[in-house]
């Protein structure tokens, strides 16, 4: 078996053969005595199930024409397959087949094989949803989930989708992009009658595409309440170069009035934000090794505004659209990708900067959860949003002191001085593991439509994803900056404010 090549920096800090030999256990255990307060070192902390890493591709190199995995770098000529690290492998070899697609937050629909088809079982019905700890709203998805579960199949497969109508009003379920016969395609009355509350219809066909789809109500109020779901499809054949992580990010907006839970899905504005059913810092980032080639897709379902998202520290090969894979030749390097309502965009890169990057729709009302800051103080106690503007001369008196519970939910205008930060929502924020060792500050700094893509060290994505260890906020960031970084320059965040 040959190992890769050894990267051409002299750097050892992106010496990948020292990373996976002595390198981890060298530097884990420098960083254990640093921020862990367990005495186990990292490889004895790990558990028994952690994941096993992918086998290696045995054509992975440290460098490319110039493209080095390691760090941050172009490549010499724009022409090369290489620049930007458009060709550059990640280490799982094509033969291990796709890499299994992952919606942060998201649960996936189980299927079974009957009668040559995987069947599945998708139910429309009202669910509550937690956009952010503690703020339930109430909206319309699938099997106890908004966005639905994720359905994930290959290409060549036969479904059955058994769809069966939980809500108080009829409903159709149209599977988005797909070439199917058309009295499967759900497009309401054109098509199909009804499904009733309480009944079921079989929708069955062959996936002959590969890709981004999704299914959703067409009802168009019912996708405003959030109706939708991924369908991912693998294809055939690995589409070449192989991904080591393929992720899925799925865009809503909301208009959800100060006091309310429920939508009003006839709105021309919009002041919640959902990536995968969750708004920023609730959020579940996105976690990569250094070095991994990453594909994500993103997919925007609102119901009518669009998101450039942007990603920062990277730049990345936009690879897919909606409708299918593009031609190498025509991909398109970018850091912002500009996605419309209904459209699915997909871009590779190589994670060769470590780091915890924002990673967020830069559309500025897009980047606040619920326009606390702004919407908040204008509001009175005991009125009505209409009321209060109905006369922008005089405005009610406001009372601050109001505490009554149902002016409470969901959260106007008592939090009018910002977000939230109670100690129930801190320790939801930080119970989950794809956040330890992240900047105290972190929560402050992602809101609405933004999560984070951390890029991490093979030792340290170990601490973070696989090991129990308590872990001091800051400490992952610090030990970054200390290996790729100016230390000398770096203060570390404040404790974080009250609570
Ligand atoms: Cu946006």
């Amino acid at each position: 078996m040959s190992l890769p090549k050894e990267p051409s920096s002299t750097d050892s800090h992106f010496d990948r053969r020292q990373f996976l030999t002595r390198g981890t256990l060298a530097a884990a255990a420098g960083f254990t005595a640093a921020v862990a307060t367990g005495k186990q070192s990292s490889a004895e902390s790990q558990p028994a199930t952690a994941e096993q890493p992918p086998s290696e591709n045995q054509d992975v190199q440290a460098e490319y024409d110039g493209f080095s995995r390691f760090q941050p770098s172009r490549g010499n000529d724009p022409d090369s397959d290489y620049y930007l690290g458009k060709l550059v492998p990640g280490f799982r070899a094509a033969a291990e087949g796709p890499v299994p697609f992952e919606a942060p937050d998201l649960d996936k629909l189980p299927w079974k094989m009957v009668n040559g088809a995987k069947e599945f079982h998708l139910v429309p019905q009202a669910v509550s949803r937690e956009f952010l700890p503690g703020y339930h709203m109430n909206v319309y998805g699938f099997n106890g989930s908004m966005p639905g579960p994720t359905i994930e199949v290959n290409q060549g497969d036969r479904v059955r989708i058994i769809v069966t109508n939980e809500l108080r009003e009829d409903t159709f379920v149209h599977w988005h992009g797909f070439e199917l016969p058309i009295q499967y395609d759900g497009a309401a009355t054109l098509t199909q009658n009804p499904i009733k509350p309480g009944q079921s219809m079989t929708f069955e066909f062959d996936i002959h595409e590969e890709g981004t789809f999704f299914y959703h109500s067409h009802v168009p109020m019912q996708e405003a309440m959030g109706m939708v779901g991924w369908f991912i499809v693998h294809p055939r054949k690995v589409f070449d170069p192989p991904v080591d992580r393929d992720f899925g990010l799925l865009f809503q907006n909301f208009n959800i009035p100060p006091t309310h839970t429920v939508s009003n899905s006839w709105a021309m504005d919009w002041n919640w934000h959902t990536i995968n059913g969750r708004s920023g810092p609730f959020t579940t980032p996105l976690v990569a090794k250094h070095g991994e080639r990453v594909r994500i897709r993103l997919l925007d379902f609102s119901p009518m505004q669009h998101h450039p998202i942007h990603l920062h520290g990277h730049t990345f090969w936009v690879t897919g659209h909606e409708g299918a894979r593009i031609p190498k030749s025509a991909w398109i390097p970018r850091n912002t990708e500009l996605i419309a309502v209904a459209q699915a965009s997909t871009f590779e890169f190589i994670a060769n900067n470590p780091g915890d990057w924002i990673f967020h729709c830069h559309m500025v009302h897009h980047m606040m959860n619920h326009m606390v800051r702004h919407v908040g103080p204008r509001l009175r106690p005991r009125q009505s949003v209409d009321e209060y503007l109905s006369n922008v001369e005089v405005r009610p008196e406001m009372d601050g002191t109001d505490i009554s519970p149902g002016f409470q939910d969901p959260g106007y205008p008592q939090k009018m001085q910002g977000m939230e930060m109670s100690k129930e929502l801190m320790q939801k924020l930080w119970s989950r593991k794809e956040v330890r060792g992240m900047r105290a500050t972190w929560p402050m700094a992602v809101h609405g439509l933004m999560t984070v893509m951390r890029v991490l060290p093979d030792d340290l994505y170990q601490q973070v994803m696989h090991s129990d260890q308590p872990m001091e906020k800051g400490a992952v960031f610090a030990e970054i900056v200390n290996r790729f970084g100016d230390p000398e320059r770096y203060e570390a965040a404040p404790k974080m404010m009250k609570h």
